[in-house]
């Protein structure tokens, strides 16, 4: 997102799921996104973010909504039980071998439990999430930023959207749908509703 919004040129190196060495190696653990420049390897995306952003002139200044961070730390448990198994599933280039795509059900399995049983759950399992996006709609003051001025707000809750729009099913309240249709468009990172199931 930093890279779009910022319009720096930058390369994209995915690895598959599987690989532990290659992280291993370059920030001692088994994580992404990594940051690579000039040889050297910075983890933890909100730090490779403000370390972008900190070139030139920063894009990141508007203020901070505590309110929008608990409705993403709300969120998180009841989008990724549903977001992981259908991830399992989508034709992600980091699954383009089989064992990059088992190693990613069979770690994630481990907090969630079977795959096949969530998705079998049927449409009610997905009204705590269409609730959730209710509950953001009033947050949302602009469709070029969550609070007016790009904030790093931006980059977690783009981020979330993003994989809301794995999951099919859903409707967006108006705001909602603007606010990541635009942020889509500015930051040059495309939705998922293609690939929705
Ligand atoms: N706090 C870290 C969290 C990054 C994170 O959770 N990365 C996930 C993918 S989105 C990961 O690499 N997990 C290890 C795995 O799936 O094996 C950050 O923001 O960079």
């Amino acid at each position: 997102m930093i890279f779009g919004l910022r319009h720096i040129p930058f390369d994209l190196i995915i690895l598959q799921n599987n690989d532990e060495a290659t992280p291993k190696q370059m920030i001692g653990q088994k994580m992404v996104p990594i940051l690579e420049e000039n040889g050297h390897f910075m983890g933890e995306s909100m730090d490779i973010v403000a370390h972008i952003d900190a070139q030139g002139t920063p894009l990141l200044t508007g203020p901070t909504n505590p309110a929008l961070a608990e409705w993403i730390r709300r969120s998180n448990g009841p989008l990724y039980k549903q977001f992981l198994p259908r991830a399992a599933c989508a034709p992600f280039p980091e699954f383009s071998t089989t064992a990059g795509r088992a190693y990613f059900v069979r770690t994630k399995e481990r907090s969630t439990g079977a795959f096949t049983d969530i998705l079998s759950e049927g449409a009610a399992a997905l009204e705590p999430l269409a609730a959730l996006l209710e509950d953001l709609a009033p947050m949302v003051q602009s469709p070029e930023a969550v609070n007016g001025a790009l904030s790093t707000d931006d980059i977690h809750l783009f981020a979330q959207l993003h994989s809301f729009s794995l999951i099919g099913g859903l409707t967006y309240p108006a705001a909602v749908e603007a606010y990541r249709q635009t942020m889509s468009k500015q930051c040059g990172i495309r939705l998922l509703d293609d690939l929705a199931i």
